[in-house]
């Protein structure tokens, strides 16, 4: 289990499409440990391996509202089966995207499809910012940003402070 270090926009291993997992095995258990580390480091409610550069299509979360109740959820292949025409919004943010926030407008319920830590299929039904969630999660693997639903200036403009500040996490 260790911390990893959180690629920040603009980089272009972030704008890559990520592959589908073919067997969720040792290897792909051991990341998953280390992107939950990395995430609770953050701290952050979800991270994709693509933000440690692992083009792999796995994502972690725990949207879980008391920080002492861990509720860590894997999800491999993750494929959005059904969504809402209702939309919400919540303010974002990413971990890869330091310091920016945005409101974004999103379905507020999805059914996502995906495989578990075990490997085995699961289904969940998801809404709220469990639901917003799992889709900024699925955007990072299709290499989509928050960002990229702001207005091109917006945009520019914070990948602009961005690539301003360097941001440095230390490995530990
Ligand atoms: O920690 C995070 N918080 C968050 C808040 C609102 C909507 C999405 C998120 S995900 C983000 C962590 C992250 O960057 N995951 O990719
Ligand atoms: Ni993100």
């Amino acid at each position: 289990m260790s911390v990893k270090t959180i690629l920040t926009e603009p980089n272009i291993l972030l704008r890559q499409v990520s592959e589908s997992v073919e067997k969720v095995g040792d290897e792909e258990r051991k990341l998953m440990d280390d992107m939950l580390d990395t995430m609770y480091a953050a701290p952050g409610i979800g991270l994709a391996a693509i933000q440690i550069g692992i083009p792999k299509r796995i994502i972690v979360m725990d949207t879980s509202r008391d920080k002492n109740i861990k509720e860590p959820m894997y999800l491999v292949n993750p494929v959005i089966k059904n969504k809402n025409s209702e939309k919400t919004t919540y303010e974002e943010g990413c971990l890869s995207v330091p310091d920016q926030f945005a409101e974004i407008e999103r379905p507020n319920m999805c059914e996502v499809a995906y495989l578990d830590y075990l490997g085995n299929k699961q289904l969940l039904k998801a809404n709220g910012l469990l639901a917003t969630c799992i889709q900024h999660e699925i955007d990072h693997l299709e290499g989509i940003l928050f960002i990229d639903y702001l207005s091109k200036l917006k945009k520019s403009m914070i990948i602009k402070k961005l690539s301003k500040t360097k941001y440095n996490r230390i490995v530990v």
